[in-house]
């Protein structure tokens, strides 16, 4: 086996977005192009000699060869032992808990998420650090520098591991652990909650469908649900990971999760539906007849989470994204404990879950999570909910009508502009931000501004500032509006729209989102010269 140092770099563009660095599959497979990325990430952390890092990917086109080449760098740049999920298989939270199990000094996670999976379509990576979270900022800086400067990779000369065979195997002088990519997140979630509870239930009739998605979490879904559980065989759909997910986006959400929303929707719905995306760190939650918003979902468990054993204590705090509904605000409040409002991006979390001062996480785009990981998770929301559902022995409807009577209840909904040329899509924002001075007062649409403006966020852990994380213009009357441009696109710009619209307790809870969201939805088109900045004023998804 011969170590070489191969001269490559730097590549332009891999500065990496809200979640790791995320391009066309072909772009990642031009010579060097990963590597140099691998590259520069060992540099921006002082190098991986004698270091250990687990690594995984959620199975789509071109995981498996990355991983061999990752690993051969590993080795080459003198780790000490690489983790691997048979089959080259791990979620995004069951990297993270690895990462704290083992105790290893990161993890590198192959996955381009809720994107679609394929030859001609995307692929991604992520590097998470020790509390087993995504890089902070700080870190991804460092490693976007590394990437400008690189000139050679170092690699080695070696054989291809069997990725499928368990146990350990040799890359040089690097020990490489072939581990079941299941067993140690299902014994995680058996500490949290109350498996006999849930087990009864199942036990009892409830019917639950689970969409996997093609993706990641079907062995994990399946293991749990179906086979420590008792769910029914064939509770779990979309089971066996494929490479392009089966054609679709792995995204759960009620568009591409449309089979499953159709079956919900039903008369013949089973209790219970969830899905699940790409890596398996986010989740789409629906009852009998009754979607459920991700903001919703947040802050229903936050108001039971007390009902599983891991939150028994009560929690210490609960955090949202800054463009997540102030649901979960409300329900902080009356329990008397910590809200925090962070930019996009899991990252954000990492210094309030390290801090203590959160249990609860959550985002609008369907990431649920807790600090028994330092990811959002999937599955875990699913197993929550299903814990409240068994002690509550309420209907999901029926757990949203009780919330909504006692808190209120936050409509909302989420817009997207998808393949946006880029220069469009960045002089709507400016003109929107050009017009914050002058916009409190003013009415559109029979609504009339409060306030506008950028987030910035202050993180009250370590003191570090990050401007520019949406804009935001809020309304008389409980609306608001945030816009910014999402972080994960490989594709011109996705233009996201966020609408909320709060009615008390005792205001009419019943009305459809689109209805009770159209005087906002009105009064930013207008703001922003919607029609004429980017020829459009219907999205393309709406959440
Ligand atoms: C999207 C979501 C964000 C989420 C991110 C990564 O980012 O809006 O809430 O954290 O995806 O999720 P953006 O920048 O496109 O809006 V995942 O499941 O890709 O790790
Ligand atoms: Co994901």
């Amino acid at each position: 086996m011969t170590l070489s140092t191969i001269k490559k770099g730097p590549f332009e563009g891999q500065k990496p977005g809200t979640s790791g660095l995320r391009k066309k599959t072909r772009v990642f497979m031009e010579p060097g192009y990963l590597e140099c990325f691998v590259q520069s990430t060992f540099n921006a952390i002082g190098g991986v000699a004698g270091k250990s890092l687990v690594i995984g990917g959620d199975g789509r086109f071109y995981n498996d060869k990355a991983i061999q080449i990752i690993l051969k760098m590993a080795a080459a740049n003198g780790a000490a032992l690489a983790v691997v999920g048979q089959g080259g298989l791990l979620s995004t939270p069951a990297v993270s808990h690895l990462i704290r199990k083992r105790k290893t000094d990161g993890g590198l996670i192959l996955s381009a998420s809720h994107n679609p999976g394929g030859i001609d379509e995307d692929f991604g990576i992520k590097y998470n650090v020790a509390n087993g979270g995504p890089a902070p900022e700080s870190v991804t800086a460092r490693m976007f520098d590394e990437t400008l400067k690189i000139t050679e990779y170092r690699t080695i000369d070696a054989p291809d591991i069997a990725l499928g065979d368990l146990g350990l195997h040799q890359i040089g002088e690097m020990q490489v652990e072939i581990i079941d990519p299941v067993a140690d997140y299902a014994a995680l979630m058996e500490t949290l909650f109350d498996f006999g509870k849930i087990k009864a239930l199942f036990a009892g009739g409830f019917m639950m469908r689970f969409d996997a998605m093609h993706a990641v979490t079907g062995p994990y879904a399946k293991a749990i649900l179906e086979d420590r559980l008792g769910a029914p065989a064939g509770t779990v759909i979309n089971a066996v990971p494929s490479e392009d997910f089966g054609g679709g986006h792995p995204d759960p959400n009620p568009v591409w999760a449309k089979a499953l929303m159709e079956e919900m929707m039903s008369p013949t719905a089973p209790d219970f539906g969830a899905a699940s995306d790409g890596d398996g760190d986010r989740n789409m939650i629906v009852g009998r007849g009754s979607y459920v918003t991700p903001s919703d979902s947040l802050a229903v468990l936050a108001a039971n989470a007390h009902l599983a054993p891991a939150y028994e204590a009560g929690l210490a705090g609960v955090a949202r994204s800054m463009p997540t509904s102030a649901a979960s605000d409300l329900v902080a409040q009356k329990l008397g404990i910590n809200s925090f409002e962070t930019p996009t991006g899991w990252k954000f979390f990492g210094n309030l879950l390290d801090a203590g001062k959160v249990t609860l996480c959550g985002e609008e785009s369907a990431g649920t999570g807790s600090d028994h990981v330092r990811e959002k998770d999937g599955l875990w929301a699913v197993l929550l909910w299903l814990n409240i559902l068994a002690q509550r022995k309420q209907s999901v409807a029926d757990i949203l009508v009780d919330h909504w009577a006692e808190y209120g209840r936050n409509y909302y909904s989420r817009h997207d502009y998808e393949a946006v040329p880029t220069e469009a899509a960045n002089a709507l924002m400016a003109h929107l931000e050009a017009q914050f001075d002058s916009l409190p007062g003013t009415q559109w649409s029979g609504l009339s501004v409060r306030a506008a403006d950028s987030f910035s966020y202050h993180d009250p852990v370590d003191g570090s500032v990050s401007e520019n994380q949406g804009l935001r213009i809020s309304f008389e009357g409980g609306a608001r509006a945030v816009l910014r441009l999402s972080g994960t696109g490989t594709e011109g710009a996705t233009l996201r729209v966020y609408l909320e619209q709060y009615a008390g307790p005792d205001a009419d809870n019943s009305l459809t989102a689109e209805a009770a969201l159209a005087s906002v939805r009105a009064a930013v088109i207008e703001i922003t010269a919607m029609q004429s900045h980017i020829g459009r004023t219907a999205p393309d998804v709406r959440t």
